[in-house]
């Protein structure tokens, strides 16, 4: 009794961290298996195409040194890499049953300099998106995101290798953001791949960005509160990230911009302030009431608050009285 006691207390200090996030644990590619990097095991012997990591739990900082692919950048002391046609399906998988339904699903890549990516540091490289999906319908506060059809979908995401990429060596980074709490939790992994029959479209100097670099704390899809009113009746999401590579291949469409949103307003808004982004410069409308938007880009309701409440920012796209 008291043995299982203590065990049962281990696992319930252990457990739940460890069940409520994690990261890539496997690729599969044209009907080929490659068992992925296990960051509980030990280092020693382990060999495989993707890129040693360090732990289940989740990136919270934009700017965090480990944000390129969940580790320090260095490849493994036997890593390998897989040999992956161009136009073909990749399919990355995340251990069972991925628990986060409500974030953004992105893959990138990055080609290496010289005739192979081991011992390139992940941390040197620049990377450009090649699929992406946000909020795929519904609203921020109750819809579906690409990361709730990963878990559909055996908690895996597919990508295909775009047919107009250059042949070369590559990391491959798939990678979550989990928008549940804030701030946003980021689940990024690697693999080596070597990209052959490939095509001659090399991605712009305006797709290419480093990690990290590619985000900052304060982007609009990285700071979006699902629990507000406004989050259920707002269908646009703002996918973090460079746009997407000219010969991407997704399976799933881009986001529009709402319309509204055209004039130069843009999510690079000054912060700390009470300001209300994307409102006129002068206070209309009836006053709103305790926690109603007051301001956004593609807002055009009342601006002032009921009194004693004021405006505060919480996003470039909402703003809300308290
Ligand atoms: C969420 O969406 C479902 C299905 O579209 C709907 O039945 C439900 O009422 C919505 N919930 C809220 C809080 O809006
Ligand atoms: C689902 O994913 C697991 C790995 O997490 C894999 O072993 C299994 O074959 C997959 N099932 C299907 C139907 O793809
Ligand atoms: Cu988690």
């Amino acid at each position: 009794m008291f043995a299982l006691a203590s065990l049962t207390a281990v696992a319930s200090s252990f457990l739940p961290t460890v069940l409520a996030h994690g990261g890539v644990l496997a690729y599969s590619n044209a009907g080929n298996w490659y068992a992925g990097w296990q960051p509980y095991n030990s280092p020693t012997g382990q060999t495989t195409i993707e890129r040693p990591w360090s732990t289940y739990n989740p990136i919270t900082d934009a700017t965090d040194a480990q944000l390129a692919c969940n580790d320090g950048g260095a490849s493994g002391a036997l890593q390998l890499t897989a040999t992956v046609a161009a136009g073909s399906k990749i399919t990355a998988y995340w251990n069972q049953v991925w628990p986060h339904p409500y974030g953004p699903m992105l893959t990138y890549l990055a080609q290496c300099p010289g005739s192979t990516c081991t011992g390139v540091n992940s941390n040197s490289l620049q990377w450009f998106k090649i699929d992406e999906a946000g909020l795929l319908s519904g609203t921020i506060g109750n819809g579906t995101w690409g990361s709730g059809i990963m878990i559909q979908q055996n908690s895996s995401w597919t990508t295909t290798i775009p047919s107009k990429v250059p042949s070369g060596n590559y990391l491959i980074r798939f990678e979550t953001i989990a928008l549940h709490s804030l701030p946003a939790q980021f689940y990024p992994e690697c693999a080596q791949i070597q990209i052959t029959g490939g095509g001659s479209l090399a991605p712009t100097s305006a797709e290419l960005v480093t990690f990290p670099g590619a985000y900052s704390n304060s982007d609009p899809g990285l700071t979006v509160n699902l629990y507000t009113q406004q989050a259920l009746t707002e269908t646009y999401y703002s996918i973090p990230g460079p746009p997407l590579y000219a010969g991407a291949q997704p399976d799933y469409p881009a986001p529009s911009a709402p319309a509204s949103s055209a004039p130069a307003s843009t999510p690079t808004t000054p912060t700390g302030t009470t300001s209300a982004p994307g409102a006129s410069s002068t206070p209309t409308g009836p006053a709103v009431p305790q926690y109603g938007q007051c301001g956004g880009i593609g807002y055009s309701g009342g601006t002032v608050c009921a009194s004693p409440f004021t405006c505060h920012q919480v996003n470039a796209y909402y703003s809300q009285c308290y």
